[in-house]
């Protein structure tokens, strides 16, 4: 049995930091307004990314700046980056 499920996914082309850090908000699963690896985790997942503990565990490592375990305020724009040049985001349409 078959079914679609649909993913909201980052928005197609150029995706600007302040797009990336919106699309990230929905998964702020405790709404404390931080990313933790394992929400970052869940956003990989909605993408269908491969290795999504593993590229969670490395991007925030990569972005958290001052080592609180959380992507936060300025780091953000360290993720966005990070996710760029080492995950390939798949880039398609937006589901909204
Ligand atoms: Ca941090």
């Amino acid at each position: 049995m078959a079914f679609m499920r649909y993913y909201r996914t980052l928005p197609q082309g150029e995706t600007t930091a302040e797009e990336f850090k919106a699309w990230l908000s929905q998964f702020d699963a405790d709404g404390d307004g931080r990313i933790s690896r394992e929400e970052l985790e869940q956003a990989l997942r909605s993408l269908n990314l491969w290795f999504a503990w593993w590229k969670a565990r490395d991007a925030v490592r990569a972005a958290d700046a001052n080592h609180n375990g959380k992507v936060d305020g300025d780091e953000v724009g360290r993720l966005y980056a990070f996710a760029h040049k080492h995950l390939h985001l798949k880039m398609s349409q937006l589901e909204d």
